[in-house]
């Protein structure tokens, strides 16, 4: 970093910061590590440039490279998917959620979709949301017994609360979702369908997961959970609503779009259409089946009893702690998580009854069933003794010993 050093106190920053990554276990199922090659595109001087509009049709001048670009990431993502229509410039999920509202709905018309203590997300209609706070709402949730989607229940709600949209997706739903069922259930009530697959994009591209392109209205995405693209978002949709969504998007809910932020997605979107992304995702699956059963075989008990996603959920009741000490404790020995409502859950957002672990990131450093099976029994030790700093100083050295074996960004040098 020939110019960046030079500004001594970001520059400290970021050097701690790409330390405390390479010498962790990121967890959080909604993180990964990009490729040298999207975090290039990302520092270039496409963010010089002003290109309000879409390819070919832009407010300002100049903009036949930045045109070639987005172009690009448009297709890509459509080959990537078999979408009819890609918008590339949400600048995040939430943004290209509230863009599909924008396109879809008046304000005050409902949104049904998946209750925020069973794996929804702030954006599909929580009350603390611009979505919940413009828009009527109403939730489904997973079965009591199972949970797991009841679509049964799910049909019946939305018989009785007339949405003019569902949405299907979730953050913390350690399951595949049946999109086909949800189009059968939209269409019973004359609802749009929209799948929110930030998630788990990264499965469908690589065919892991059920597909909802042929189902759903819109599909809604970000690019750097699953899909290990750059942190933005993305929409797909049918052609007959591709000009809603685009005059939703810009002018509707943004101005600039960010070209440097799309060179990267394009670049994600290309690396995510090569034979190796399948092999990552295959494994990114089988790694969190071998976390889940780590764990189970160590008397933890998970959301559903296990996992057909890159995601698992642990409930802790049982362990007599919450979520906050969880993901502390865990944090103290650079184990990264996230502490996460359960279904049915009698606590708070701020200290559930949950935490929530991923395998994206642990399978992008190279790491396999092997060592999910030694981090499994080292979060179970922890979280069952909670108050041993010998379990705790152990865990931090072998940790620090297995981050060694897996580097990330040897290349990178601040
Ligand atoms: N905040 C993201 C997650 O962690 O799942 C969803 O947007």
């Amino acid at each position: 970093m020939k110019y960046l050093n030079k500004d001594k106190q970001i520059y400290k920053i970021l050097q701690n910061e790409l330390q405390r990554q390479k010498q962790g276990l990121e967890m959080i199922a909604s993180e990964n590590y990009t490729s040298p090659a999207v975090l290039e595109a990302m520092s270039t001087v496409l963010t010089n440039k002003y290109s309000e509009g879409y390819p070919g049709k832009r407010y300002y001048s100049g903009n036949q490279f930045i045109d070639e670009i987005e172009s690009l990431a448009i297709e890509r993502a459509k080959k990537l998917f078999g979408a009819e229509h890609a918008n590339v410039q949400p600048h995040s999920g939430t943004q290209a959620n509230m863009a599909v509202y924008l396109a879809l709905l008046n304000p005050g018309d409902k949104i049904l979709a998946m209750n925020l203590a069973h794996g929804g997300h702030l954006s599909h209609g929580a009350p603390v949301s611009f979505s919940g706070k413009f828009y009527k709402n109403a939730f489904y949730g997973v079965d009591k017994k199972t949970e797991q989607l009841d679509y049964k229940e799910i049909l019946e709600i939305a018989q009785r609360e007339a949405p003019k949209i569902i949405i299907a997706g979730a953050t913390a739903y350690p399951r595949q979702i049946d999109f086909k069922k949800f189009r059968e259930i939209a269409d019973s009530v004359k609802a749009y369908l929209m799948v929110d697959m930030a998630h788990f994009a990264g499965l469908v591209a690589a065919k892991l997961h059920p597909d909802p392109i042929p189902f759903a209205d819109v599909v809604t995405s970000t690019t750097h959970k699953t899909l290990a693209g750059p942190r933005g978002g993305f929409i797909l949709c049918k052609n007959f609503l591709a000009e809603k969504i685009d005059k939703a998007v810009f002018p509707g809910i943004q101005g600039g779009p960010l070209e440097n932020t799309i060179a990267a997605k394009a670049v994600c979107f290309g690396e995510a259409l090569k034979p190796a992304f399948k092999k990552y995702q295959e494994q990114v699956l089988t790694n969190a089946k071998v976390l889940a059963q780590t764990l189970i075989n160590n008397g933890l008990e998970l959301v559903s009893g296990g996992t057909d996603t890159h995601l698992v959920l642990l409930k802790l009741n049982n362990l007599g702690i919450g979520g906050q000490q969880a993901e502390e404790i865990l944090s103290k020995v650079d184990i990264y998580t996230n502490k996460n409502l359960i279904p049915f859950d009698t606590k708070k957002a701020f200290d559930p009854s949950g935490l929530r672990l991923g395998t994206p990131a642990l399978t992008t450093r190279g790491m396999k069933e092997k060592e999910m099976k030694t981090i499994g029994n080292i979060i179970a030790e922890l979280l069952k003794n909670t108050k041993d700093i010998k379990i705790q100083e152990k865990a931090k050295k072998q940790i620090a010993i297995l981050v060694k074996q897996f580097p990330i960004y040897k290349e990178i040098k601040y």
